[in-house]
C-alpha cells in the first residue's frame, strides 16, 4: 500500500514538472471553454479561437451562470460562453487582439469580458453597429479594458 502511494506521488512530481518545462507560452495557448449546450455562436467563437492558433476545448453545461458568477461576472456583464485561457477568465465574444493584449500585458485582474453577444462581434456575425467595449474582471466595479 505504501509503495502505491510513493508510486502515485512520484507520477504527479514528473507530471508537473512535464507542465512547467513546457512554459507559459505554450499553457497560454490551452483553451477550455464552457458553453450552454444549445449555443452556436459560441462553437463558431471557439472556431474563432482556433483559427487564431489557440487549442480549444469546449464543455458543455448548464451551469454557465453561475460558474460566470463564481468567476467574479455580475450578471449584467456576462458574456454567452466562459474561457479559461491561462490564468485569465475570458467571456464572451472578445477579440482576439484583446485576448492577447492581456496575455501579453498580464494585468493583476481575474480576466475581461464582453457582455451580451454584440452583432458583428467575433463568432457572433452580422454588421457591427457599435464598439466593442470589454471590461475587466477584477472583483470590483468594472473598468474598460478596451474598446474595439
Ligand atoms: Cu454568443
Amino acid at each position: 500500500m505504501r509503495k502505491t502511494i510513493i508510486a502515485v506521488a512520484a507520477a504527479a512530481a514528473i507530471g508537473g514538472t512535464a507542465y512547467l518545462v513546457a512554459g507559459p507560452s505554450a499553457a497560454a495557448e490551452e483553451v477550455t471553454l464552457y458553453k450552454n449546450p444549445q449555443c452556436g455562436c459560441c462553437e463558431n467563437y471557439a472556431d474563432y479561437l482556433r483559427d487564431n492558433g489557440f487549442t480549444v476545448t469546449v464543455k458543455p453545461t448548464h451551469e454557465l451562470v453561475p460558474m460566470s458568477r463564481k468567476a467574479g461576472i455580475a450578471d449584467d456583464f456576462q458574456g454567452c460562453h466562459l474561457a479559461f485561457i491561462d490564468d485569465y477568465v475570458v467571456s464572451g465574444h472578445v477579440p482576439v487582439d484583446t485576448v492577447n493584449r492581456l496575455l501579453t500585458e498580464r494585468p493583476n485582474i481575474k480576466g475581461v469580458t464582453l457582455p451580451g453577444m454584440p452583432m458583428g462581434s467575433p463568432g457572433m456575425g452580422g454588421a457591427k453597429t457599435e464598439p466593442f467595449t470589454v471590461y475587466e474582471i477584477n472583483g470590483g466595479r468594472p473598468k474598460v479594458y478596451a474598446v474595439e
